[in-house]
């Protein structure tokens, strides 16, 4: 049995009931097949993948809190520090009910290619907790977050691990969580990013997942003699991806004509009035119904539907798995040219064989959607230096990070001889600069 069929059986096995964990490591290292046999005995000996594939340290604890009623709360809290190969362990808290163990070695996983991929010397890591900040008061959101952070203080730091926001995981989350760290450990330091302008957040982060996704999304587009103008775009979420997605997306001539919660869906033909959005979602946090309400144009439909409407170029920015193998048939017949992932792993791994065999270019969430992390180490230079940058200047670093990105796994695909499957490039890009470090430090 060939390596790579050895250690995705292993993890399988060794990691029962975590299908989203199976399906980001299967996706990873059937791409890499290539690489892995060219060197397989050397990576063999290494146990190069075995160590690839188990985290370096799993942390999972208890967060008691007290709710606006007085009655004890428990949820779980984790913090998976995946590797630590190119730099310290960085990626986002996740604070959704679904979330489990399984879940955010996924996303884990995921990282540790993503972080790669943006050349910048960071690790990968994530965490979060089954906590579910819908419809809680700021004060219950507080008591949460400082209890998460009194245990999570314990093994993060601006040099070994920095969180970052994720699903349910935004400004407010990170203010509570940042001002309990101080606390707890008297240290003003970078331990977070996505932090608010007024102590030591960055410019641009807040937009950086959704506009990096449209600067490779044009680069890919430019480079296959097409662009976003005049295009018809169809989005999935209603969150901090997807609404600055949608920005970009018309900034730059694009037409985005719909977005979703885990409710229902808008289709607007007339294009996403984005300011009414932000005011719904980041102001309000109330549901799309109100986007329909107070829009003429909008149409509201009750659970999921984004991909039935004809669009030229699809961007799902709300969470795993929300794009199968049937939606992907509907965006084939309806003549979509480009799906590009701004959450992590959207698509099933049967509907991106569907659409890349249907000639749709496809870039994965762990190159598409990386502007955010790569901000995120921005910000961590800019608190290191003690100083801020422009918008200006963090935005030029993010389109010209999104650029190098395209080409690196473009520039990868063509060398192993898979000329436009992006999710290999990406995927091989990713390893080889992980790999390198880790046989470069020894047995760790
Ligand atoms: P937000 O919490 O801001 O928004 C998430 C959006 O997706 C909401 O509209 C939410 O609807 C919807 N959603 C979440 N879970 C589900 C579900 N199970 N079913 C249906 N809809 C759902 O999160 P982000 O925008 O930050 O994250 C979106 C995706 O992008 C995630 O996959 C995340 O991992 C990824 N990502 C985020 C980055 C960032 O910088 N924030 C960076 C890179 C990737 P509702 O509010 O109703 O739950
Ligand atoms: O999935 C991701 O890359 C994020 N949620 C952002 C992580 C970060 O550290 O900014």
């Amino acid at each position: 049995m060939s390596y790579v069929d050895e250690v995705i059986d292993m993890v399988v096995a060794k990691n029962p009931a975590q299908p989203e964990f199976h399906q980001a490591v299967k996706e990873v290292l059937e791409s890499l097949r290539v690489v892995i046999e060219a060197n397989e005995e050397t990576y063999r000996k290494e146990a190069l993948l075995e160590r690839l594939v188990n985290p370096e340290r799993q942390i999972i604890f208890r967060v008691p809190w007290v709710d606006d009623k007085g009655q004890v709360q428990v949820n779980t809290g984790y913090r998976v520090q995946f590797n630590s190969a190119i730099g310290p362990y960085k990626g986002g808290l996740r604070l959704h009910p679904s979330v489990n163990i399984g879940i955010i070695k996924f996303l884990g996983f995921e990282q540790i290619f993503k972080n790669s991929l943006t050349g910048l010397p960071i690790g990968g890591g994530k965490g979060g907790s089954d906590f579910d900040p819908k419809g809680k008061s700021d004060r219950e959101v507080m008591a949460f977050c400082q209890s998460f952070m009194t245990e999570l203080s314990k093994y993060i730091g601006a040099d070994t691990d920095v969180p970052a926001g994720d699903i349910g995981t935004g400004a407010r989350e990170i203010g509570y969580m940042f001002g309990q760290y101080k606390k707890i450990r008297g240290l003003y330091e970078g331990v977070l990013t996505g932090k608010g302008l007024s102590y030591g957040g960055s410019l641009a982060r807040t937009e950086a997942t959704g506009y990096g996704l449209l600067y490779i999304t044009e680069e890919m587009l430019k480079c296959n003699g097409s662009d976003i103008k005049g295009k018809t775009i169809a989005v999935s979420g209603a969150g901090n991806v997807a609404i600055y997605a949608i920005q970009k997306a018309q900034q730059l001539g694009g037409k985005p004509v719909t977005c979703s919660d885990s409710t229902g869906w808008i289709y607007d033909p007339e294009g996403i009035d984005v300011e009414l959005l932000k005011e719904i979602k980041e102001v309000k946090r109330a549901r799309l119904t109100e986007y329909a309400a107070a829009r003429k144009s909008a149409e509201y439909h009750e659970g999921k539907g984004v991909w039935s409407v004809k669009c030229d170029i699809a961007l799902p920015c709300a969470t795993q798995n929300e794009l199968n193998l049937d939606d992907a048939k509907a965006l084939v017949a309806n003549g979509c040219i480009a799906v590009c992932e701004g959450a992590n792993m959207p698509t099933t791994l049967d509907a991106t064989e569907y659409l890349q065999k249907n000639g749709v270019w496809f870039i994965p969430g762990k190159a598409a959607n990386a502007g955010g992390v790569a901000t995120s180490a921005l910000e961590m230079s800019q608190n290191s230096e003690r100083l801020s940058w422009t918008f200006e200047e963090v935005d030029g670093k993010l389109q010209n990070i999104m650029v190098n990105i395209f080409h690196n796994l473009d520039d990868a695909a063509k060398k192993y001889g898979m000329e436009g499957n992006y999710v290999a490039g990406a995927n091989i890009a990713g390893f080889l600069k992980v790999a390198d470090a880790m046989t470069a430090q020894g047995i760790v």
